[in-house]
Order: structure tokens, then C-alpha cells, then sequence
């Protein structure tokens, strides 16, 4: 089986060709070309909905049925935010790598500000697979639960992964191995459940 990820996340599709590559699925990134088609705006009040314009737009567009993930960190003490708007918390930063440090420190600086001494938190993963007529051919949902540091800590993943930590191991998902966030993250139980879809 082979599927097109239609994301502009280098981190998303290492991870999803990780996890399904070991299941022998064949994963493959937007073209060259494809890559400077219009991104769909992500107007969606929810995960699922955002995965369902990506998926749709970039189906369209592409001519190929292609999957989207729309992800991000919902934190309990901060009334579920940043949520949808995960990517573009903080608004700031050329590279994608900025963005995600400006994220994390708004996010911190956010939470300091309550008075919450733990803050419950966790990773929602929404793929969708569509046709380029439109039709869904497929939905799934994960989540990854775990407690907002204070400290940020580790090098390994992306985006929030130094804040989550996972107290089971004692570690962020940011220390987790490559492969121990991919066996657990979720993004791995979202495409475990399409997995059976399709
Ligand atoms: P596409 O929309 O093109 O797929 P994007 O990076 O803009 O790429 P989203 O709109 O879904 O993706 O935003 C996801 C944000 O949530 C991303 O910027 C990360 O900061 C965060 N995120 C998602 N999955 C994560 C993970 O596994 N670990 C850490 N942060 C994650």
C-alpha cells in the first residue's frame, strides 16, 4: 500500500513513515511542485475539522488521494489551549523551528501565570484521507497524555515534545527514542485506527 502525506511538516512525515514503513506501508511527502500549491487555510474549530480541509484541499488540488494530520497540545489549565491553534501559538518566527521555541515559551510563560502547581495535558493527532472528488475515505483520532513541565528537556521530536512529560518513564517526549515515541505517541494510535479503516 503506498500513501501520499499531504503536509508541510518535515517532522510529520518522518514519523508517519517510521511507524507505517515498519508495517511495510509505503509513505511519500508532497512533490516539489506540489509543495508550493496554496496550503488550505485551517479555519476548523476542531482537530478533525482541520484534518478534513487538509486532506479534501490537497486531494483536490493534487488529483491523488492524500492524508492529513492536523495536530497540536491541548493543556488542561489553560482551558485547552493552545489546541487548533498549536502551530501559530505565539504567532512569531521565520523557520518552523522558531515558531515552535516562541510557542513553547509563551506556553510556559502562559501557565506560570496560573496557579496551578501541575497542569495536565496531551497531544491530539486527526487524520483524514480523502479522494479527490472530495469523498472522505477515512477519519481517525489519537492522543498522547502527559504533565506540562516547567523545565523544558530534551533534543529528540519536535514542536512541544520538550514539555510534555511522561510520568510513567520519567521523561518528556522529547527524551523518549525516536522509536519509543512513535510505539506510544498520538500520532501512532491515530494511524493505527485508520489503519483499519481502509
Ligand atoms: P501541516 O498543517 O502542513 O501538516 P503544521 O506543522 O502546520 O503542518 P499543524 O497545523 O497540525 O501542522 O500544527 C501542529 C503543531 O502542533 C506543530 O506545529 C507542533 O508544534 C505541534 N505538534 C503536533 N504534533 C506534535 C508532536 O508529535 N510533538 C510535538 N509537537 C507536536
Amino acid at each position: 500500500m503506498n500513501i501520499l502525506l499531504a503536509t508541510s511538516n518535515p517532522h510529520k512525515l518522518e514519523e508517519v513513515q517510521a511507524i507505517l514503513g515498519s508495517r511495510g506501508i509505503c509513505v511519500v511527502g508532497l512533490t516539489e511542485t506540489e509543495r508550493l500549491l496554496d496550503e488550505p487555510v485551517e479555519d476548523a474549530d476542531s482537530f478533525s475539522g482541520n484534518a478534513k480541509l487538509k486532506a479534501v484541499g490537497y486531494a483536490e488540488a493534487t488529483g491523488k488521494r492524500c492524508m492529513a494530520d492536523d495536530s497540536g497540545l491541548v493543556v488542561d489549565a489553560l482551558g485547552g489551549a493552545p489546541g487548533v491553534y498549536s502551530a501559530r501559538y505565539a504567532g512569531v518566527g521565520d523557520t518552523r523551528e522558531e515558531r515552535d521555541a516562541a510557542n513553547n515559551k509563551l506556553l510556559l510563560e502562559s501557565l506560570a501565570k496560573t496557579d496551578t502547581q501541575e497542569s495536565t495535558a496531551r497531544f491530539v493527532c486527526s487524520l483524514c484521507i480523502a479522494d479527490p472528488d472530495g469523498t472522505v475515505v477515512a477519519e481517525s483520532e489519537g492522543t498522547f497524555e502527559g504533565v506540562i513541565t516547567t523545565t523544558p528537556r530534551g533534543v529528540n521530536g519536535f514542536g512541544y515534545d520538550p514539555l510534555l512529560f511522561l510520568p510513567d518513564v520519567g521523561m518528556t517526549s522529547a527524551e523518549l527514542s525516536t522509536e519509543d515515541k512513535n510505539a506510544r505517541s498520538h500520532r501512532s494510535v491515530a494511524l493505527r485506527n485508520i489503519l483499519k479503516q481502509l
